[in-house]
């Protein structure tokens, strides 16, 4: 069976980002014998004509899209990308009719959304690598609709109309630690030289209550934590193959506390060479002890998310820490010499003009001349979150689901409109 997968990520706002999740489901269906071939949209100049060449030239059996962002989350310069999503799959069905499976962080949010506008056939959630080689063998044994229903965890269809989802749903679907061959699927030269990092990730899953997150949601609340020593050889193995600029992209690195540590031990115990990031640490669990180990590890650069210095925004957005966890993160940051990014969120449940400046006189005093802070403005609202519900409450949002595919913002009243 031929299989075609299509990074459609095209965004290169901050950076290009690597397609890590297209190719690591691409690798576990070449794992399962299947012939694959990925087609990464990011740097091409026609991708009209890129899907009608690939398509005339593989003749896949089956076609895969990996969905990564719906829009670019900014308040203020909004850029949607469900538009382009739609006219692609619509591109695709026009050359073959192969079924067309979507997949990526926002289909396990709005599945049925997406099957809608997009038209496309199936829907996969969770665990790509998971799914997607289980779904294939599948329709390869010629299974309909009602029997992939049956047989295949975590997917989901519109069949006469009707949205069906499968009827075994889990996030335990893979287990097992993996870092795709990047260079064999995409061009990896052309994303180091528009500055990309290489992705690694050392865990699954998100137990934190933040209102207007979906990491719970496309991910499940339980962690699923890779091996330390695995994770730790990988980056070895990357650094040595010349892939030095390596970013954790667990949605927080530094929780569980004791496995971000054991990471970082094992890493400083037999260097990588390997100049190591990670934009995502809780501040409630930052400490002296925990940023001396990722230095020795070789970290150049950490972000916090802070969010908001108020004791009050803090809890309406239930982030689980206050100012006084800020201020011994800030203390531990001082202490150590790694560049560090902050970042805020302006706008959530409750925020007015007092607690605001609370915020920018923290920034004021904790980031160094050396650091960067970046303030997000307005929040996106994904269904399903609390912050949908606490928007709908407050009238803030009257969109349907359907309609929140285009991005909706939380603007906290008490701020007015400007
Ligand atoms: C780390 C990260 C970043 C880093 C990336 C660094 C790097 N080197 O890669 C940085 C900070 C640069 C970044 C930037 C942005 N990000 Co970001 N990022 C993330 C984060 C935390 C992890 C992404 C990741 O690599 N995950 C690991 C991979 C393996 O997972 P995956 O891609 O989801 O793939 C799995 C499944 O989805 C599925 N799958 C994927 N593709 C396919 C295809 C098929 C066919 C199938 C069957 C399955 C499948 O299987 C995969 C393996 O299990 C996610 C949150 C999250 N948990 O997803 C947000 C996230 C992806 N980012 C998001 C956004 C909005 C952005 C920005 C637009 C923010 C901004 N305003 O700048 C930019 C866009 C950058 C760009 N050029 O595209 C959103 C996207 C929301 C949406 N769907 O619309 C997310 C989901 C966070 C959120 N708000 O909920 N990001």
């Amino acid at each position: 069976m031929n299989v075609l997968i299509v990074a459609s990520n095209r965004s290169r706002h901050p950076v290009p980002v690597i397609p890590f999740g297209a190719c690591m489901v691409a690798q576990s269906a070449e794992k399962a014998g299947f012939r694959v071939n990925v087609l990464d949209l990011m740097f091409e100049p026609s991708p009209r004509a890129a899907v009608q060449c690939a398509l005339n030239e593989g003749k896949p059996d089956a076609v895969g899209i990996s969905v990564r962002n719906l829009d670019n989350n900014d308040m203020q310069d909004t850029v949607e990308h469900v538009t382009e999503l739609a006219s692609l799959t619509r591109e695709i069905r026009r050359h073959t009719d192969s079924p067309i499976i979507l997949g990526g962080p926002a289909v396990g949010v709005m599945p049925e959304e997406l099957l809608r506008s997009t038209g496309a056939d199936i829907a996969a959630l969770g665990d790509g690598e998971g799914v997607f080689p289980m779904l294939l063998e599948t329709m390869g044994n010629g299974g309909r609709c009602e029997q992939v229903l049956q047989q295949v965890p975590n997917i989901a269809l519109i069949e006469d109309d009707i949205f069906k989802i499968s009827s075994h749903f889990t996030f335990q679907l893979s287990t097992d630690f993996m870092v795709p061959q990047f260079q064999k699927w995409i061009d990896m030269k052309k994303y180091i030289s528009n500055f990309a990092t290489v992705p690694i990730q050392s865990k699954r899953g998100c137990p934190f209550d933040c209102i207007y997150c979906t990491y719970g949601i496309s991910e499940g609340r339980d962690y699923r934590l890779f091996p330390p020593e695995e994770v730790a050889d990988s980056v070895r193995r990357l650094s040595a193959s010349g892939l030095r600029d390596i970013e954790f992209v667990d949605n927080v690195f530094n929780s569980p506390y004791d496995h971000a540590m054991a990471i970082c031990e094992d890493l400083a115990s037999a260097p990588s060479g390997a100049r190591l990031q990670t934009i995502e640490l809780n501040p409630a669990f930052i400490d002296h002890d925990l940023l001396f180990a990722m230095h020795r590890a070789g970290f150049v650069g950490v972000g916090v998310t802070a969010e908001s210095a108020s004791d009050h925004v803090l809890d309406n957005l239930g982030k689980g820490y206050s100012v006084d966890h800020l201020r011994r993160a800030s203390d531990a940051i001082r202490s150590n010499p790694v560049p560090c990014f902050w970042l805020f969120l302006i706008g959530g449940p409750g925020e007015t003009r007092e607690t605001v400046s609370e915020t920018i006189r923290f920034a004021e005093h904790a980031v160094r001349p050396m650091d960067v802070a970046f303030f997000n403005v307005g929040i996106r609202i994904y269904p399903g979150t609390p912050l949908a519900r606490i928007a709908r409450a407050e009238g803030v949002l009257t969109a349907s689901p359907q309609e929140m595919l285009l991005p909706a913002f939380y603007f906290s009243p008490g701020l007015g409109h400007g």
